[in-house]
């Protein structure tokens, strides 16, 4: 607990569609924190190294074909395997970085047109993140980014229906930067968001589950 005082480590998430930048932003993000001398890692869902993993890694690489509502329950089973590390990183004073979150799965599958509730109820009772950000782009915008790799979800007219989803799911707690800046001026707005976040964790702000 280095820096830390005993103080709890905060779980900061980002969001958006592909290309919108998040990794690039949450690998800059734990830099700076650990520069800062605070205890954070980076973790990103999917988490393609588990068992679960590697199932959701082979679906999306069209390697396999599943049920969709199937998937969707082994996106959320991938989190709950990660949920009991979560909270013990969290509680001895680690800050997480995630990249993509519960927010994902309910925006992808919902996209599908699964149905809303349906899609939020595995998730409740997972670690509910103490800040979100939406990395904003339209997908149009997105799509001109080095292109689309080969995987599942790669299209132009599925991102479009995943953003009107993602505009569904987010409330007022939510941060939304553009994400069609440069990506300095990006990073420049999330570590102010990000520092403000890891001290009111700091200073005891209680840890609570989805959905809040
Ligand atoms: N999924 C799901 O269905 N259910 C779930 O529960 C979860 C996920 C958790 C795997 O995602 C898929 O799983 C995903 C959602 C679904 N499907 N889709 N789409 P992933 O995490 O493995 O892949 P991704 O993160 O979506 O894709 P990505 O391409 O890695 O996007 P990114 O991380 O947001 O972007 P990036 O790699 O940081 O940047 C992309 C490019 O843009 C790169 O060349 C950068 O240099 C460039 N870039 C970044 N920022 C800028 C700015 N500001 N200006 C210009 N260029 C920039
Ligand atoms: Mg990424």
């Amino acid at each position: 607990r280095d820096h830390n005082n005993g103080s709890r480590g905060a779980l900061i998430v980002l969001e958006g569609l592909d290309r919108s930048g998040k990794s690039s932003q949450c690998s800059r993000l734990l830099s700076y924190l650990v520069g800062l001398g605070h205890s954070a890692e980076l973790w990103r869902f999917p988490d393609r190294s588990t068992g679960v993993g590697k199932i959701i890694s082979s679906y999306l690489s069209n390697n396999s074909q599943l049920d969709d509502h199937t998937i969707h329950m082994l996106f959320s089973a991938n989190r709950w395997e990660k949920r009991s590390l979560m909270e013990n990183k969290l509680e001895t004073g680690t800050t997480l970085i995630v990249d993509r979150y519960s927010y994902s799965g309910v925006a992808f599958s919902s996209a599908k047109g699964l149905h809303f509730e349906w899609c939020k109820a595995p998730e409740i009772g997972l670690l509910a993140p103490d800040l979100v950000v939406y990395l904003d782009i339209l997908p149009e915008k997105a799509a001109e980014r080095g292109g689309y790799g080969g995987e599942r979800y790669e299209h132009l007219e599925f991102q479009k229906k995943v953003a009107r989803c993602y505009q569904v799911l987010r409330d007022s707690s939510w941060e939304i930067i553009d994400a069609c800046q440069p990506i300095e001026d990006v990073e420049k707005q999330l570590k102010g968001m990000v520092l403000d976040c890891v001290m009111a964790c700091q200073k005891g702000k209680p840890l609570s589950n989805l959905w809040p």
